[in-house]
């Protein structure tokens, strides 16, 4: 049978170490697991059909709790005579789960049926990863409340920024037929503890919001419902004149409040567990509340209330800029949100996406983190990677997605990392959250380019538990997605792991961004200068001159490093102390500057592109030793798309180092041509 990727990390085949095989058996010979919801039905459906893959038996299950050997409960329903157990019930929350084994027996428990669902995952990706069950004592919280995904999903089935083939909801045969990959889509967010997902995509349609899409929508719920997952929607906020025949969509009006909630509760009548809105206002043309010279806060609270009765939230999203302003376009969400903090109801969260520009291959983080401690602010991750190469090329995003987690804000001194705010550790928030916008299609395998699911599983995974290592993913999901052959686990994790700075170093090395050819962001194209607005040309943002390159934010410039914390500040502030991964996001350099490496900027620029194209090579190089080591179609598939990415990154060598050349007026340093990398 061709392996097409379909079943992504929950491949659940025959454990070769036959070994490790006969351990597991005897450890796991007999479960008990009572059931009888439909959450604690699908995890037990997961755990028997998982482990009769991995374990080739059907193992038997029994209601008598003394004879079995893995033991599944959740508080309530702990079976009596048990050993005491050391933990504390509380510390695990509504989702959190505990895993212990002993000599006799394994047993997984948690307070909430949606626990035991997200141990049970944990259980089988400990045989999938080929850990020893001895000795377990896991006690697994997540860190944030809200793991959502974000599809930009039209309802004609067409995906903003989508690489993967056609949207997985298919409008057209909904509600009454229900595609397995629903079920399997369900399952797989499940298994990395995704909570929550918005069907639709932020440029909204309002016919979503009708009934007959309702229902549709409501079928999906309900498939999801067992899995843990709540469903949301984008509102568009002209809905209220689009579909309600209103004049107006002015937050303040009576009328139009009145049809939010009317809207909300009929929503709410059909999903019970609806998980609220995600709302795109007053950016890149969506309507808004400044339209009615209301604020983003008026807005929010409206539908905030709409939602408010039923346990709703309102995610409102900052991502907003506009070319009539000004303003550098960096500061611009931080100028319209800051003034703001302290005005949304306490069901608002704002969601932040993780750079002040627009998902670069590399971000200082918006300044916004941290410096709104009464707003629960959310992050705003980009799964699918369209500035970083989109479904041709291998980058492994579990780096960038740990970079920004990790990054001090210095909001109220040292120690305040991202991270930190958002997990809502920093300001005490009520709600916290996290989404990624999904790479997700109906292609065979998901996502497109097979690497793609790494992406989707580091996100989630990742939003449980933003301590775990990029490595410790990355090996994760190679073991359960292509096997645990100790090679083939070594040699794909030093590719993911290099991928993400190779990919920076032949596309934008040094703080350089958005320089990608504009509207559709692929490839590069430095020298546009036509976009249709100012910014959205390379230009502005690169600002090449015969003296030098990089947009200069300090006081001197457009003074945005005002908007972070001294801290912040501090570490940007000086063209010499900068960290040269950012330099050309806060300065604008003479060509000749020298570098720590003693090579001057431009001759610096050069050798960061000559490395980023060397270590796409040395990827594919290492791809090709793995022939014998994974499946014919999934070896050749990422062969050829690591050749197309090879070429990919000369193009964007050559392009770039070409176009500057133009400013610089030096020559290319030859050594940099074939610059040792290994
Ligand atoms: O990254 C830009 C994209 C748009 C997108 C927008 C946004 C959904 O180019 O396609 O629209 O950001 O995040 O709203």
């Amino acid at each position: 049978i061709a392996e097409d990727g379909y079943r992504l990390w929950l491949r659940y085949d025959k454990i070769v170490n036959s070994k490790l095989l006969y351990t597991y058996l005897n450890q796991v010979n007999t479960i008990y697991f009572p059931a009888g919801t439909p959450v604690l039905d699908a995890a037990r459906q997961e755990l028997l059909s998982g482990l009769e893959g991995l374990l080739d038996k059907k193992i038997n299950t029994d209601n008598n709790a003394s004879a079995s050997s893995l033991l599944i409960f959740t508080k309530a329903h702990a079976p009596l005579n048990l050993p005491a157990l050391a933990l504390k019930y509380e510390d695990l929350g509504k989702e959190g789960f505990y895993i212990n084994s002993t000599k006799r027996s394994i047993i997984i428990t948690a307070n909430t049926d949606t626990g035991i669902l997200y141990g049970v995952f944990h259980f089988l990706r400990l045989l999938q990863t080929g850990q020893s069950l001895e000795h377990l004592d896991i006690t697994s919280v997540p860190r944030i409340q809200h793991r959502i995904l974000n599809h930009w999903d039209n309802l004609n089935r067409s995906v903003e920024r989508g690489y993967a083939g056609i949207s997985i909801w298919n409008w057209h045969t909904l509600p009454e037929y229900i595609d397995q990959r629903y079920i399997d889509y369900a399952r797989a967010n499940a298994s990395i503890g995704i909570n929550g997902t918005v069907l639709t995509n932020v440029n909204a349609n309002a016919l979503v919001l009708t009934k007959d899409y309702l229902l549709k929508v409501k079928a999906l719920a309900d498939v999801f419902r067992p899995y843990g997952i709540k469903v949301y929607l984008t509102a568009r906020f002209s809905a209220p004149i689009e579909i309600g025949k209103l004049s107006t969509a002015d937050p303040l009006n009576d009328t139009v409040k009145a049809w939010w909630n009317a809207k909300a509760k009929e929503i709410y009548q059909l999903i019970p567990d609806f998980g609220g809105f995600l709302v795109k206002a007053n950016s890149e043309g969506q309507p808004g509340p400044q339209s009615y010279q209301r604020t983003h806060a008026d807005g929010a609270n409206m539908l905030a209330d709409a939602v408010a009765p039923y346990g709703g939230i309102v995610m409102w999203r900052a991502f907003v800029y506009s070319n009539a302003s000004p303003e550098d376009r960096f500061k611009q969400a931080y100028n319209e949100f800051k003034p703001l903090d302290g005005q949304f109801r306490a069901n608002v969260l704002l969601q932040v996406k993780n750079g002040p520009i627009d998902f670069q291959p590399r971000e200082p983080v918006s300044p916004l983190f941290g410096a709104m401690p009464k707003t629960p602010l959310m992050m705003e991750f980009q799964i699918t990677q369209e500035y970083l190469g989109q479904s041709t090329q291998l980058v492994y995003e579990a780096p960038l997605f740990k970079e920004v987690l990790e990054t001090d804000t210095y909001q109220g001194g040292k120690g305040a990392t991202v991270a930190r705010v958002i997990d809502g550790d920093l300001h005490h928030y009520p709600q916290t959250g996290i989404a990624g916008v999904a790479n997700i299609g109906n292609d065979r395998n998901w996502t497109g380019h097979p690497f793609g699911q790494a992406n989707w599983y580091a996100f989630g995974r990742l939003a449980w538990n933003y301590e775990l290592s990029a490595a410790q993913i990355a090996d994760e999901w190679i073991k359960q997605t292509f096997s645990c052959d100790t090679m083939l686990v070594a040699t794909t994790q030093k590719i993911m792991l290099s991928s993400y700075e190779a990919m920076v170093n032949y596309m934008t090395p040094l703080g350089l961004h958005h320089i990608m050819g504009t509207g559709h962001h692929y490839g590069p194209a430095p020298w546009i200068t036509n976009a249709g607005r100012p910014d959205w040309n390379p230009v502005y943002y690169h600002r090449a001159d015969t003296v030098g390159l990089g947009f200069d934010r300090t006081a001197s410039g457009s003074n945005a490093l005002a908007q972070y914390a001294p801290g912040m500040q501090q570490r940007f502030m000086d063209v010499h102390t900068t960290p040269e991964a950012f330099l050309l996001w806060f300065h604008h350099v003479p060509w000749n500057f020298k570098m720590k490496s003693g090579r001057t900027l431009w001759e610096e620029l050069c050798y960061r592109y000559n490395s980023g194209v060397a270590a796409a090579k040395v990827m594919q190089q290492q791809w090709n030793t793995l022939e014998r080591r994974v499946d014919k179609e999934r070896f050749k598939q990422v062969q050829m798309l690591l050749a197309i990415q090879v070429k990919e990154a000369s193009w964007w060598r050559n392009a770039c180092l070409l176009y500057f050349q133009t400013f610089s007026k030096m020559p290319i340093p030859r050594q940099y041509e074939q610059p040792d990398h290994t």
